[in-house]
């Protein structure tokens, strides 16, 4: 039977803990900082069909462990056709409820990007191109990291003003700016971030387009107030100020902001979370993640509904599967490049991939990989020797 056929079957699904690095350091409330260099520990899933392909996807170890793969994701995976991705995914997710919690959207999300992956690479085409291949290539905006108390890093409105300039001139068509969240000593602080803002308005001009994600649990007192400065300034968008499981709060935010607001980005629920936000007028703006909505059919369905109702849907994070659902869709309008630090070089390579993840082009575009499957660059020969445990 020829490859990529019907008739060809998952016959295995492992998991390989390995050692790489990082220079990111993650501060207690999970807000990445520059660091030193560090030994860090992550996990990679792979499926193998019966024709000997391969597909893979980086995921938290935490995410891919033994007992959920052998509980959950081999009994769903093995023996069935590669091609039924769609049926695979819904057969995995119905165990979701009975999962005590122990089957989350982000393990959802790495089988299904491996099965994607698998696909691709079977029929010898990048995922973004079985998707539709809308475009080649999209416009990146920066997002920045929180803001910190490193001397010229982020410590300051002149340090974000500073960095959004320099953002700008390497061709980023927007910046999104994460402002000061704890454990910084002074943050949260309402009058701060009207500072950041106003400065970054000032520095790079009326005309580039600029949004706030800050601090995620203002009162609605403190939201409005904030929200406000953004109208002043001219803002695009406004990202979770509030605590997202409060609908009402961002549907009263919303009814008073001439900003878009956006939302919810950290929600659990997938798609029926977001219809809700939807129809209780909570955002302008829709957003979803792959990892956390389930993985890439989840997140184009998302975008889908929000294009029903005539609303753009921003993709959260990075990567090389959200890259995939950008290019699919017309009602997404930048890449999240980030989060990005004037003492972070995004662009270095870590040891385990063969080339940097997200670089943008001189016109700020970042272009889709030509590679069969995600094209995520992962140098397998590295992760192999670095292996610490498989299961
Ligand atoms: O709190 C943070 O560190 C950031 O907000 C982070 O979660 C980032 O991924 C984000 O929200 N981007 O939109
Ligand atoms: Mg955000």
């Amino acid at each position: 039977m020829p490859s990529g056929t019907a008739g060809t079957t998952i016959v295995a699904v492992s998991a390989q803990l390995f050692r790489t690095t990082t220079k990111l350091a993650v501060d207690p409330d999970g807000h990445e900082h520059p660091g030193a260099e560090r030994a860090v520990t992550r996990a990679l899933l792979t499926l193998t069909d019966s024709e000997g392909n391969q597909g893979r996807s980086l995921a938290d170890p935490a995410h891919i462990g033994r007992d959920v793969l052998d509980g959950h994701v081999r009994p769903v995976l093995l023996g069935r056709d590669v091609l039924h991705r769609a049926r695979l995914w819904q057969d995995l997710a119905r165990r979701q409820r009975g999962s005590a919690g122990t089957l989350g959207n982000r393990t959802l999300a790495a089988v299904e990007l491996a099965l994607w992956d698998l696909t691709g690479r079977r029929l010898g085409l990048p995922v973004w191109q079985l998707l539709g291949g809308m475009r080649d290539k999209v416009p990146a905006y920066a997002s920045t990291m929180c803001g910190d108390e490193i001397p010229g890093g982020l410590s300051s409105p002149e340090d974000y003003a500073a960095f959004a300039e320099k953002l700008v001139a390497q061709g980023h068509h927007a910046v999104k700016l994460h402002t000061w969240m704890p454990p910084v000593s002074f943050a949260p602080s309402v009058a701060m971030d009207i500072r950041a803002c106003a400065a970054v308005r000032e520095a790079v001009g009326p005309d580039v387009p600029l949004m706030l994600d800050a601090n995620h649990w203002y009162s609605r007192a403190e939201a409005l107030e904030l929200g406000r400065a953004l109208d002043r300034l001219g803002f695009h968008w406004f990202e979770e100020p509030m605590d997202e499981y409060s609908v009402s709060s961002y549907r009263w935010l919303a009814g008073q902001l001439d900003t878009l607001v956006i939302g919810p980005e950290t929600v659990e629920g997938r798609l029926q979370a977001r219809a809700e936000w939807i129809a209780a007028q909570a955002c302008d703006i829709l957003r979803v993640g792959v990892p956390t909505s389930g993985g890439i059919g989840p997140a184009l369905k998302t975008a889908h509904l929000a294009e029903a109702f005539g609303m753009d849907c921003e993709l959260h994070g990075g990567g090389a599967a959200t890259l995939a659902v950008l290019s699919a869709v017309g009602n997404a309008r930048w890449y999240e490049r980030g989060l990005l630090h004037p003492f972070h070089d995004f662009d270095e390579v870590p040891p385990h991939l063969t080339r940097p993840p997200a670089p943008v082009d001189s016109e700020g575009y970042v272009h889709l990989s030509h590679e069969p499957g995600l094209g995520e660059g992962l140098d397998t020969g590295y992760i192999d020797a670095e292996t610490v445990a498989s299961w």
